[in-house]
C-alpha cells in the first residue's frame, strides 16, 4: 500500500521477513502514529498476535507462517529429535494466540507439513520457503480478490464495510477493500461507509487511515447508523471479510457483523464476503462450531485515543468494574450472504456445492 509518511510517499506492507526477524507496521497505534518495528523471535511474534500488534485474518496468518520459520531458525544447529520438540512446541505456543481465524492454523499446518526431510538443515530450508510462500500466495490472492470483486461494483457505488479487511489485515490490498481499491483505481466513483467497529475500532482507527491514504471517499459512521443508511437507500452494497468460513458459507467475522448482513438482507441490499482459500475451513461444517474468543473486558469499559496535544491516552467510559462480556467476533448464517468474493472467482449458492468446487 502506499502510505505518506512525514510527507512522503512510501510503498509498503503490513509485515515482511528479514532474516528471522519480522519487520511490521504497528496497528495499536495508528492513525496518530505509523512506526515499524520489529519481532525477533517466535515468541514476540506470538506476543505480538495476541497483543494485536497486527490483526485480521491473512495478516496473522502470514505472521504465524512467519513465527514458524523463526522458530525453524531458532532451531538450526539443535539434533533433529530437539528441533522437533522445540518446532511442535512453538507451534503450540502460536496457535495458542487467537483461536477464531483460520488463516492461522492452516498456515501453521501448512509448516509442520514443510518440515519433513532428512536433516535439519533441510526442513529450516523447507519451512521458510513454505512461510515465504503463505506471504505471497496471500498477496496474489487479495489482488485476485480485487479484480473479481471490482466487477461487482457500479461506478457511483455506496459501500459498507464493517471492521478492517484492508490491506493492514493483509499484507497488502486486503480483502473486502481489495475490490474498493480496484474500482477507485479504474475511475469508478466510489464512497465508502465505514463502520466504527467497537470495543477496538478498526473501522475508525484502521479503515479510514487506509481511505485517507488511497483518496478513497469514505464517511466513518458509529456502528449503530449502519441501519439508517441501509434503510435509507444510501448503501447499494455491503462487502465484509471473514475470519473463519465453515464449509456450508456460515461466516464468523468481527463482532457485529451479522446484525449487517440481516438488515442488509431486510432492505434487498447484496452482502458480499470477500476471503481467500486460507479463510475457508472445510473440515468446519457449520459456524455454530468455529471458536468465538472473547477479549479483555477493559477493551469495552475503555478507549484508546489522543488528547488535543497528542498524547496517546487510554480513557475509561463506564463503571471501572462494570460487568462486561466481549465476544471479539459472530456467525453470519450463509442465507443472508449473497456471494464470496475469492481468489478462484466469484462464489453463489448454493455454498456447499460451490465452495466445495473452489476449494476441495
Ligand atoms: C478482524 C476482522 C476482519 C477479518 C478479515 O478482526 O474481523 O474483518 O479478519 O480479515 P481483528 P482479512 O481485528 O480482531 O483481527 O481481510 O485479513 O481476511
Amino acid at each position: 500500500m502506499r502510505v505518506k509518511v512525514g510527507g512522503e510517499q512510501r510503498d509498503v506492507r503490513t509485515l515482511w521477513r528479514e532474516k528471522s526477524t519480522i519487520r511490521l507496521i504497528d496497528q495499536r497505534i495508528l492513525p496518530h502514529t505509523f512506526e515499524i518495528t520489529s519481532l525477533k523471535d517466535h515468541r514476540e511474534t506470538a506476543a505480538a498476535i495476541r497483543d494485536m500488534v497486527m490483526r485480521g485474518a491473512g495478516a496473522i496468518g502470514v505472521a504465524a507462517g512467519y513465527g514458524m520459520a523463526q522458530a525453524a531458525l531458532e532451531a538450526k544447529d539443535l539434533s533433529l529429535n530437539e528441533f522437533e520438540a522445540y518446532f511442535d512446541a512453538a507451534a503450540e505456543r502460536l496457535r495458542k494466540t487467537r483461536p477464531t481465524a483460520a488463516n492461522l492454523f492452516h498456515a501453521i499446518e501448512r509448516c509442520l507439513d514443510a518440515a519433513k526431510g532428512v536433516s535439519v538443515s533441510d526442513r529450516v530450508e523447507a519451512v521458510v520457503a513454505e512461510a515465504d510462500a503463505i506471504a505471497e500466495e496471500d498477496l496474489a490472492a487479495s489482488k485476485r480478490m480485487g479484480e473479481y470483486g471490482n466487477s461487482l461494483i457500479e461506478d457511483g457505488a455506496c459501500i459498507l464495510t464493517h471492521c478492517n479487511a484492508g490491506a493492514l489485515a493483509f499484507i497488502d490490498y486486503g480483502t473486502a477493500l481489495s475490490p474498493i481499491r480496484s474500482a477507485h483505481k479504474q475511475g469508478k466513483r466510489v464512497h465508502v461507509y465505514v463502520d466504527e467497529t467497537r470495543p477496538r475500532c478498526q473501522g475508525a482507527r484502521l479503515t479510514a487511515w487506509e481511505m485517507e491514504q488511497e483518496g478513497i471517499p469514505y464517511s466513518l459512521i458509529v456502528d449503530n447508523a449502519a441501519g439508517y443508511f441501509m434503510r435509507k437507500g444510501e448503501v447499494d452494497l455491503v462487502i465484509v471479510g471473514a475470519d473463519r468460513v465453515a464449509a456450508n458459507g456460515d461466516v464468523a467475522n468481527k463482532i457485529g457483523t451479522y446484525e449487517k448482513a440481516v438488515v442488509a438482507k431486510e432492505n434487498g441490499i447484496p452482502f458480499y464476503v470477500a476471503a481467500p482459500r486460507m479463510t475457508f475451513d472445510l473440515k468446519c461444517e457449520k459456524g455454530d462450531d468455529v471458536e468465538i474468543e472473547e477479549r479483555d473486558h477493559d477493551e469495552v469499559r475503555k478507549m484508546w485515543g489522543v488528547d488535543e496535544k497528542g498524547n496517546a491516552m487510554r480513557i475509561l467510559i463506564s463503571e471501572e468494574k462494570a460487568n462486561v462480556r466481549n465476544p471479539a467476533f459472530d456467525v453470519t448464517p450463509s442465507k443472508y450472504v449473497t456471494a464470496f468474493i475469492t481468489e478462484e472467482g466469484i462464489l453463489e449458492p448454493p455454498f456447499k456445492e460451490s465452495i466445495r468446487k473452489a476449494f476441495a
